[in-house]
């Protein structure tokens, strides 16, 4: 491992994965660690603002999962960054398979409040049918190429028999909550439409328990208190990296080279690439020379990363329940199973399956904060916020019936137009399987020999092989390829280092 110290260490991108991987290295001794990060601001997908006088989240929201396994639990934990209810062992005991059992309030778009009674059979069949989704993963055989496809088919299949006694408005009623449970499911994988996302793919994903919490004083404070134990200069801002030359012949003593979009060029005996799924795939071609082998280039390709956003909406005071969690919507013209629309541009606030109540800790809450999935979340992203607002406005008008209710204003995140990351976070699409992880985490070489030593690691979500698409799997991947570069060190057969930064 001495060897390696002196060895030349450059994380591109400044997310929690570059910082975990800086972290990590600096921790166990490197000396010459560097992270080139695109933007002005460190955090990539973890950005807490405000919106009047609360704290907003405008990408991570949650700990998924806190409890002892989950690393971003036990950091926050640390720095005292938790309220009292996520610290207690029963929050960290429950195992409810990354749906929080959400106090609800559900309006139709006819302007009715129904009573979660109402619409529980759709939500338990639906919850039954994730269950079975998870399975497949594990015991193959899946009959449907997508969990959309999957859902469709079973709840027309069990709707004709465990619903047939209800008259025929109660049986629509809970297809189109189907269709809403649809969306948040969409909203959730991070997917366009469920029929996008593989029924054999779905179970890959795992679920650590712990009731789902989030960081009172927001994401960013985990950050601030991750950045203040690594030196001051650690981080180079506003220089995004255009190209990694790998495997370079004319100079022995500099294996990679990374050159910027400003010109510049960078010498570094290993590069941790933490750039996101959705950059990857936009730039792979350009990103690498020599090229990606082909295997690592069709599983960026097949693996899914789609666009989930945000509209945070403010109102003069509140016009649903005291103790409610999340509102759906429910469209009672969509009883034939339906998670996308058809006429985006005509119909995209469709896609809003609904809001979550952003709570402050001292009142009751004014801000709502609305998900949207999908092309239609990207179409949103295109218009003018005034448009955005005025559609809200008519939305909520039209399910509440309450016809002068008028938001006073929104904020809504726009992942996809951030050039940085193209989009929200990764799934697995139809198609993809295990594999297409172990490919994207595979570094360059997959196999190091002392003429063609480790050169470029790949960190980031979409890396990890159970926990894509969260900050803990996105921190988990940092550690593992700092990992990697500490045991290539000490793997007393491979070359020392011989330049400095
Ligand atoms: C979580 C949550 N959450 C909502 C929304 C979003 C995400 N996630 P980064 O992008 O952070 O860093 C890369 C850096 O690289 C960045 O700074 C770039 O500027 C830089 N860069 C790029 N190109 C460069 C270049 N060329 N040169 C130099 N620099 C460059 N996760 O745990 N809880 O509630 C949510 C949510 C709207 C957008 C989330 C959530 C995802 C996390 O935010 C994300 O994984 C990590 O922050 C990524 O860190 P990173 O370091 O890898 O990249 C089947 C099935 C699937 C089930 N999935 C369900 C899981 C649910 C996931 N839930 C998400 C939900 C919400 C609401």
């Amino acid at each position: 491992m001495s060897a390696g110290v002196e060895s030349r260490i450059v994380i591109v991108g400044c997310g929690i994965s570059g910082i975990a991987a800086a972290h990590k290295l600096i921790k166990a001794g490197f000396n010459h660690v560097r992270i080139l990060e695109a933007t002005a601001r460190s955090g990539g997908r973890i950005k807490t603002g405000k919106f009047g006088d609360n704290i907003i989240e405008i990408g991570a929201n949650w700990i998924h999962g806190p409890s002892e396994g989950n690393p971003v639990f036990c950091l926050a934990r640390q720095y005292g960054l938790l309220d009292p209810e996520a610290l207690k062992p029963e929050n960290q005991a429950v195992d409810i398979g990354g749906h929080p059992p959400w106090i609800a309030n559900v309006f139709t778009s006819s302007g009715r409040k129904l009573s979660i009674e109402d619409v529980y059979p759709a939500q338990q069949m639906f919850a039954e049918l994730l269950v079975e989704c998870s399975a497949f993963h594990e015991r193959g055989g899946e009959p449907w190429p997508s969990v959309g496809q999957f859902i469709r088919t079973e709840v027309l299949r069990r709707a004709a028999e465990k619903w047939k006694v209800a008259d025929a408005a109660t049986r629509s009623l809970q297809l189109c909550m189907i269709s809403t449970m649809l969306k948040v499911e969409c909203s959730i994988n991070g997917t366009y439409s469920m029929d996008d996302v593989g029924l054999g793919g779905y179970g890959i994903y795992k679920c650590l328990p712990g009731l789902d919490c989030t960081l009172p004083g927001g994401y960013e404070g985990l950050l601030r208190k991750l950045m203040s134990e690594l030196p001051a200069d650690v981080v180079t801002y506003n220089q995004p990296v255009r190209c990694i030359h790998w495997n370079n012949t004319e100079k022995p003593d500099t294996h990679v080279t990374i050159e910027c979009q400003d010109g510049k060029r960078v010498a570094a005996d290993h590069v941790i690439m933490t750039v996101p799924l959705g950059h990857l795939k936009k730039h792979y071609s350009t990103l690498f020379h020599p090229p990606l082998p082909l295997h690592k280039m069709h599983s960026i390709q097949r693996f899914g990363f789609g666009t989930i956003n945000k509209i945070f909406v403010e109102f003069d005071s509140p016009w649903w329940d005291k103790d409610c969690e999340v509102i759906f919507l429910v469209w009672e013209d969509e009883d034939a199973i339906v998670d996308k629309v058809q006429d985006v541009p005509g119909s995209w606030i469709k896609k809003l399956f609904g809001f979550t109540v952003v709570k402050p800790t001292d009142r009751h809450s004014h801000v709502l904060c609305g998900w949207i999935a999908g092309h239609e979340s990207e179409y949103m992203e295109t218009l003018p916020e005034q448009e955005v607002l005025h559609a809200i406005t008519q939305l909520i008008r039209m399910f509440t019936g309450n016809p002068i209710i008028t938001p006073r204003r929104v904020l809504r995140s726009q992942w996809l137009n951030n050039p940085w990351t193209c989009g929200s976070y990764s799934y697995p699409s139809k198609g993809c399987s295990l594999q297409d992880l172990e490919n994207m985490m595979e570094p360059l070489p997959s196999k190091p020999s002392l003429s063609q030593p480790l050169q470029v690691l790949f960190a980031g979500e979409a890396s990890h092989p159970s926990y894509f698409s969260t900050v803990h799997g996105a921190l988990l991947t940092g550690w593992r390829e700092a990992d990697r570069l500490i045991s290539h060190y000490s793997s007393s057969h491979l070359p020392k280092p011989k330049s400095k930064l």
